[in-house]
């Protein structure tokens, strides 16, 4: 980006939160004036929401930025706080996870089981030869085991590392390796699609490379046949099985590793972000409780991540079992066995808070309206979305089609190195805009800055930047500090800004809207503009389900907008009339110089848009790495079809 991003789009529609849930949030207006008073105090208070062994001495040692400290000398036990503190206080028999098998078995756990499970599990991975700080791998398919495998490390205080089920084996490997980890916890396979999906496999090819592995524990899911060296692989249900259900937890430091996690990365080798203990937990159960206005003792909230995602961790393990939660757990794709896989799943539990992507919400509008409208929503109270800029329509579609008009929907900005939440409305206090993430949460620095790192005023655009240590930050990359530098602290380095790589604006009103990765920005012509508005221009067309817009080089214009677009079903429409409809909204400048009717987008497994790919097709190179791409065959379809439509 040269300076700064336009800013083309504007959106007039509001919406106040309802009296209702106004009348009775969790956190009002009230908290921000608390946090701009006393940052500390305020986050202060927010780790009293947990039990600590030992209290802490400081809130934040900033003394050597970047690298911070929070809690210093506090002491706590992560699995305590999810699972004893509750039993202790007579929840034991509250259901913690109404688990849904994709096949349709179904498990029902309470508090009392969970911990149960945990503890055996803690046992058997001391058994194993687990310890405190050893790192463990964790590749599993959605079942309950995989929040009982990372609570059990957590329990002993191992770090864990979750890994997609279904990355390929270099990726698995290479993660493995990177933590040199001691143990790996897999299944024989799960359920996707319809049909049971092997993980052993992968995970023998992996390990057989992967010299620290000493042990694999294996779950047993799908009952296919797995290849078994008897001095390396272990059954869960031998191990876990037999193990005692008694444990006493042990308190680990505010800032012991509590889980590395990957993120994709465009380039080279992965990074591996590293979580701690009291500060991630402080901030992950406070932002589950304000956001999502949690009432423990009637709401049954669902988030539809997967738990190899940082959305798992925070908004499905931690977040919400430190809050006591009753939580739905899917294993499956929302298309199996049938497309209201997801709203049959609302009715059957009564779901209240629904937590999933802008990708699903798009392919829900895609499949028709008529689909959620055959199902009972009205259990639904608010609704939530991550993991990219949500376009305006999509939101005003699962506003109106799946919240009745009635419930507020949040729109969640973070990141895997941010650990929670950081923007977001809260259901009971923001005026919602269809598309914006509105601003910082309470006892959280964003801004939105130009190119020098001066902060920008309403209206206009440039980077996100966080201007302060949160809680839940990253406290590095995984064996590389100078990485972590370079990446998120060199750009800003003067002011001492996060660099989140995020394009942003603020609007005439100061409301934060997300523009997507800065990598992902085209320069037409001298202006930069963003992926996120283009496209969202061309959702807002009502034949459009999706689109994925990236710039391609251009011999005029430097870049050209290329942009690839999914109809609605049954839907038709010429290209022209889309690039005029784009040309309209956002001007001339906009217009793509092409536009490709496709029925995929090549996406990551959390369901970002994976644009690179699409550039290396618009630009006619051969395809970089594809290693996080969810199904590889999309790429060939499009790469055919722009052959084609030349
Ligand atoms: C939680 C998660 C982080 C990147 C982030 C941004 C995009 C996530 C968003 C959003 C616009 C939102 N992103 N939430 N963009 N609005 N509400 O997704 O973590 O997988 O690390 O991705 O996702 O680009 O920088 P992660």
């Amino acid at each position: 980006m040269s300076e700064t991003l336009e800013n083309l789009l504007h959106e007039s529609r509001r919406f106040p939160p309802p009296a209702e849930i106004a009348a009775h949030a969790n956190v009002t207006a009230e908290a921000y004036a608390q946090a701009d008073a006393d940052r500390l105090a305020f986050w202060e208070t927010q780790a009293k929401r947990l039990d600590w062994a030992r209290p802490w001495d400081e809130v934040l040692d900033w003394s050597n930025p970047p690298f911070a400290k929070w809690f210093v000398g506090g002491q706590l036990n992560i699995a305590y706080n999810c699972l004893d503190r509750h039993l202790a206080n007579g929840l034991g028999d509250r259901v913690a996870i109404h688990w849904e098998g994709e096949p349709g078995d179904t498990r029902t756990i309470t508090y009392a089981d969970l911990h149960a499970e945990v503890c055996r599990a803690a046992n058997a991975l001391t058994d194993l030869g687990v310890d405190a700080g050893d790192r463990v791998a964790i590749y599993l398919p959605m079942i309950p085991e995989a929040a009982v495998a990372m609570l059990a490390c957590a329990r002993i205080g191992a770090t864990h590392s979750v890994v997609f089920g279904g990355f390929s084996k270099d990726a698995l490997g290479g993660r493995i390796q990177d933590a040199s980890a001691k143990v790996v916890i897999t299944a024989d396979g799960g359920y996707r699609r319809g049909a049971p999906s092997a993980l052993k496999p992968t995970v023998d090819e992996s390990v057989a490379e992967c010299p620290t592995v000493e042990k694999v524990l294996v779950v047993r899911r799908t009952g296919q046949d797995v290849a078994w060296d008897d001095s390396r692989d272990v059954w869960w249900h031998d191990a876990v099985g037999n193990a005692s259900p008694e444990h006493e937890a042990q308190p680990f430091d505010a800032e012991h590793p509590l889980f590395i996690l990957y993120t994709s990365g465009t380039t080279a080798k992965p990074k591996g972000i590293l979580h701690t203990t009291g500060g991630y937990l402080t901030q992950a159960s406070y932002t589950h409780h304000a956001v999502f206005d949690l009432k423990p003792e009637t709401d049954v909230y669902w988030c539809t991540a997967d738990i190899g995602w940082v959305t798992g961790h925070s908004y499905i393990v931690y977040g919400p079992l430190s809050n006591g939660a009753t939580q739905v757990m899917y294993e499956g794709t929302p298309d199996t066995p049938h497309r209201g896989r997801f709203w049959e799943i609302v009715e059957k539990y009564r779901v209240t808070i629904l937590y999933t992507a802008p990708t699903a919400i798009r392919t829900f509008a895609k499949w028709g309206d008529d689909i959620p409208a055959q199902f009972d929503l009205s259990s639904l109270r608010i609704l939530g979305s991550v993991g990219e800029p949500i376009n305006p329509e999509a939101w005003m579609w699962y506003r109106e089609h799946i919240g009745g008009n009635r419930c507020p929907v949040v729109d969640t900005w973070w990141q895997t190195e941010t650990g929670a939440i950081m923007i977001s409305p809260l259901p009971g206090v923001t005026d919602c805009k269809p598309g914006s993430a509105m601003g910082p949460l309470p006892g959280i620095k964003a801004e939105v800055v130009a190119d020098d790192g001066s902060i920008v005023g309403n209206g206009g655009g440039g980077y996100l930047a966080l201007t302060g240590p949160w809680p839940s930050m990253l406290r590095t990359i995984w064996g590389d500090d100078k990485r972590f530098l370079e990446t998120y602290w060199s750009r800003f380095a003067e002011q001492g800004f996060y660099f989140a790589g995020d394009g942003a604006k603020r609007d005439e009103d100061g409301a934060i809207w997300l523009l997507g990765r800065v990598d992902d920005v085209m320069l037409v012509s001298g202006h930069n503009i963003s992926t996120t508005e283009v496209e969202s221009a061309l959702v807002a067309h009502p034949a459009v389900a999706e689109a994925a817009v990236v710039g391609a080089t251009d011999p005029t214009t430097g870049q050209a907008i290329v942009a690839f677009v999914i109809l609605k079903g049954g839907a038709e429409v010429g290209v022209a009339e889309l690039r005029e409809h784009v040309s309209k909204t956002l001007g001339p400048i906009c217009k793509p110089r092409q536009i490709m009717l496709v029925t995929e987008l090549p996406k990551t497994r959390s369901g970002k848009i994976m644009r690179r790919l699409l550039r290396d097709v618009a630009e006619n190179r051969s395809l970089g790495d594809v290693t996080t791409l969810q199904d590889s065959a999309v790429m060939n379809l499009i790469s055919a079809g722009m052959q084609s439509s030349k």
